[in-house]
């Protein structure tokens, strides 16, 4: 068996198929971490749900197109490729020219699979592109809010986001970690494209070697590796402001903040000190005035801000605090605080965001451009901030804000997604399957029956990166990865780019889209391009023949100078950010010129509806998070080895304290029914003490099989609210939501989203 190179989201590897035509997959071997989910791949060749071939809607192919509540309900029919693309051509040129390009929805949020040519979304683009252009998204579901509320703050987001402090810097020179969110290291693994060397582990175990005081502050103790030796604060969920603020009251009442700091490197802190001590509202945000709040003893947040304060201190935030309603609050606010610290530019101080979130969040590898398809260029201007898929369109016309401007949702006719699923990634499923009843036409490419293809009109089956050539390469990633092809594509699959290249031709647009070269042909040309662009700057890189051969090409580790709030510290004139003042803005009078109650002009903490303390928990008294998984990537592989090995009773587990789970009868193992007023999901209870009571958590990914309203399967985006973060930033908030839960009685209903639906071969069966 000859084991061919290839990489994934979750890192690199070989593989190749036995004598059974099994796939056997085996780490890189630099990787001193290799992610357990590589253990899901074999699913990707033999899994049930592979798409065979091009299917279209029996409604849609009967009565053409128009919106139609039965998307989502009915049976499919199997086409032919010339039928399929010839139907899909004529209907992308009905709404072009009757509607404009602007009725094309092209955003097609997700994450596909690695590679860097093979990108299924850069394939969409560029092809709606060269058809004329479409609606776009903007942001993502992982930081949305943060992207941005930052540039108001610091001026960027990405320095923020992905130039903080390295790892060996917190390692050599932290010495009180405090962790928001916690560093959970079930996500390190991952990155968009995905790392050869997974090096977090390795630095959090440094951590642990070197005693470095770490506070974990989160409802779930397993958001820091066991191996650490950590203070839990189990915090009340979405009070994390709240406690933020109290540390910062702290300081002052204490006199323990950096007034020199604040004096020279931000604007208005004299403004939000007078909130901290509710010299205007009345209400003084102190430790007893959070402990309210957080259920956390007061003496434990005034002894935290002391040794803060005492301390080499790195504040760091994950992305999850965010994906919450006024997710703004946290973040804002821990800048706050660590510029009342005063270390913000020293080694190991200062604040950091997503931690723990990603891979590359202070990872050491080198940041180096790597070859990428370009798009081209969008002549339509309209977006939409990319949660406020659901809204749009179920309100075509209507008016939002979004950053202090209002806009227009359009008039949506036609949804392209190739490589996104949002029925995996949305919230209020329910909601969505309404909103995906409205437009003429849905077009979904995908390897796999997912419920975004089960809810489209013209599904389009596509290979997996395994079943193809190309290269893929990671933020900090330390290798450019051949991608073998490891096996054939599977029944009629094509790859995303020979089914636009079809399209293209019947358009008349094919020299635009494919400018003349094959798949194999774009890489060669893109990777010498690249190596060109190297030569010229002194770096020399084999020739393309070379690294296929050797299916791997190390990247030179270029030294980055992450020297951004260093350089700011010692001299904030030269090197003033771009904000309005040049300063961190503890206090943006851009912001509160929007005027919006949501979020005001400085860190507040702002009541949600979706947390413990408000009057919507008497109805559903438990918060449920709804985190990554550990066993898979989103929705990717759930059918996989290891996704399966993490469900309880053949379906997606739900952490809960056996006090909640007492009284009301559930014993570990059993099917639970997790519901609000939106809808209802199954689960298998697994009872721990390891979560604050009052908490559950369910993570996302398992998915969405409906009967009715409920998810028989365990997806909590049946439940979560579709509110966005606040009006700044229409951001995500689906890590959140209130629920109750009861002992499923009777025979719960099987899963039937793990075998195809309902299709037919000829259009009179
Ligand atoms: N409640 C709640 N919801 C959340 C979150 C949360 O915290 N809570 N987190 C959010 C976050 S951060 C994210 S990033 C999103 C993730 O949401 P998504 O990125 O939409 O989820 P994935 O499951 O990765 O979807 C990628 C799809 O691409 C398909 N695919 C793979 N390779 C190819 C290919 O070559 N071509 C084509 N056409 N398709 C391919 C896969 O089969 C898969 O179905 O979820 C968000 N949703
Ligand atoms: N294995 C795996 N890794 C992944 C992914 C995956 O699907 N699987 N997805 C990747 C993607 S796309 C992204 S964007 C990142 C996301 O990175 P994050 O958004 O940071 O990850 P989550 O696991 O959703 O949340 C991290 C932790 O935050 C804690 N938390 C939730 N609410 C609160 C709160 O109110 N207060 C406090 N203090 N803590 C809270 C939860 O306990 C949770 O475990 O993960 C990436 N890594
Ligand atoms: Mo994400």
């Amino acid at each position: 068996m000859r084991l061919r190179p290839s990489t994934s989201h979750w890192g690199a590897f070989s593989a190749g198929l036995d004598e059974n035509g099994h796939l056997q997959v085996s780490a890189h071997p630099e990787d001193p971490a290799p992610s357990p989910l590589l253990g899901n791949l074999p699913s990707a060749l033999t899994d049930p749900t592979r798409i065979a071939a091009p299917a279209i809607r029996r409604g849609w192919l009967e009565r053409g197109p128009g919106p139609d509540p039965k998307r989502g309900h009915e049976e499919f029919v199997e086409v032919g490729w010339d039928e399929a693309l010839d139907l899909l051509s004529a209907e992308l040129l009905r709404v072009r020219s009757e509607h404009g390009n602007e009725a094309i929805y092209g955003g097609s949020y997700g994450w596909a699979s690695a590679g860097r040519f093979h990108h299924a979304q850069s394939q969409l683009h560029r092809f709606l592109n060269a058809f004329g252009g479409f609606t776009s998204s903007r942001n993502t579901y992982s930081n949305g809010t943060s992207t941005v509320v930052l540039p108001h703050i610091v001026g960027t987001a990405t320095d923020v986001l992905r130039n903080g402090s390295s790892w060996p810097t917190i390692v050599a020179n932290t010495e009180l970690l405090v962790a928001f969110g916690g560093v959970p290291e079930k996500n390190v693994f991952v990155t968009p494209g995905g790392v050869t060397r997974h090096h977090t582990p390795g630095f959090l175990a440094q951590l642990a070697d070197r005693d470095v005081e770490v506070a974990l502050i989160s409802p779930l103790r397993a958001d820091l590796p066991a191996r650490l030796d950590a203070r839990w604060y189990p915090i009340r969920p979405a009070t994390d402001t709240a406690f933020m603020l109290a540390l910062a009251h702290t300081l002052v009442v204490e006199g323990l903040h950096d007034r020199r700091f604040l004096d020279r490197y931000c604007a208005g802190y004299d403004e939000f000190e007078r909130y901290l001590l509710g010299l205007d509202d009345g209400i003084a945000k102190d430790a007893a005035w959070a402990s309210a709040l957080t259920d956390i003893p007061a003496a434990d947040i005034v002894a935290l801000a002391r040794r803060m304060a005492a301390r080499r201190t790195f504040i760091t935030v994950t992305w999850s605090l965010q994906r919450i309603e006024h997710g703004e609050q946290p973040v804002w606010a821990a800048i706050a605080l660590a510029a009342m610290l005063g270390q913000i530019g020293l080694p190991g101080g200062g604040f950091g965001h997503g931690y723990g979130s990603m891979g590359d969040s202070g990872d050491i590898g080198p940041d180096f451009r790597v070859p990428y398809l370009s798009q081209g260029i969008n002549p339509v201007r309209q977006y939409i901030p990319v949660a406020r898929i659901a809204d749009m369109l179920l309100r075509p016309g209507s008016r939002y804000q979004y950053d202090g401007a209002e806009r227009t949702y359009p008039d949506i006719r036609l949804v392209y997604w190739a490589g996104g699923n949002p029925f995996h990634h949305h919230q209020d499923l329910n909601r969505l399957r309404r909103a995906f009843a409205r437009p003429d036409t849905v077009v979904v490419h995908e390897p796999f029956w997912t419920a975004t293809a089960r809810h489209a009109d013209i599904v389009l089956p596509t290979t997996t990166a395994l079943e193809r050539e190309d290269f893929g390469s990671g933020r900090r990633d330390t290798h450019l990865i051949a991608m073998h092809r490891i096996a054939e594509p599977r029944a009629q699959s094509r790859d995303d780019y020979a089914i636009f290249a079809g399209l293209a031709a019947r358009l008349g647009i094919e020299d635009r889209f494919t400018e003349g070269r094959t798949a194999w042909e774009w890489l060669e040309h893109l990777y010498d391009s690249w190596r060109q662009h190297l030569a010229g700057k002194g770096i020399s890189v084999p020739s393309f023949p070379e690294f296929w051969e050797t299916g791997q090409y190390r990247l030179p580790n270029t030294e980055i100078h992450r020297t951004l709030w260093a350089d700011f510290r010692a001299d904030p004139v030269a090197h003033r950010l771009p904000t309005p003042s040049g300063r961190i803005e503890i206090v943006s009078k851009r912001v509160a010129s929007f005027g919006y109650d949501d979020c005001p002009g400085h860190p507040a903490w702002l009541e949600p509806v979706e947390w413990l303390g408000g009057e919507r928990a008497s109805r559903f008294p438990l918060l449920l998070i709804a985190n990554q998984p550990h066993a898979r990537l989103h929705g990717q592989l759930d059918g996989g080895a290891v996704s399966q090995a993490a469900k309880v009773a053949g379906r997606e587990a739900v952490r809960l304290h056996p006090e909640d789970a007492g009284p009301r009868g559930i014993n570990e193992g059993d099917v639970v029914r997790i519901f609000n007023d939106r809808g209802a999901c199954l689960a298998g209870a697994v009872l721990t003490t390891d979560l604050r009571p009052g908490v559950v958590q369910l993570p996302t990914g398992a998915w969405f099989d409906p009967h009715g309203t409920m998810c028989v399967h365990g997806n909590p985006n049946v439940l979560t609210a579709d509110l966005p973060s606040s009006q700044l930033s229409q951001g995500c908030t689906g890590q959140h939501v209130l629920v109750e839960i009861e002992r499923f009685a009777g025979e719960p209903p099987g899963i039937v989203v793990n075998r195809p639906p309902v299709i037919s071969r000829k259009r009179d069966v």
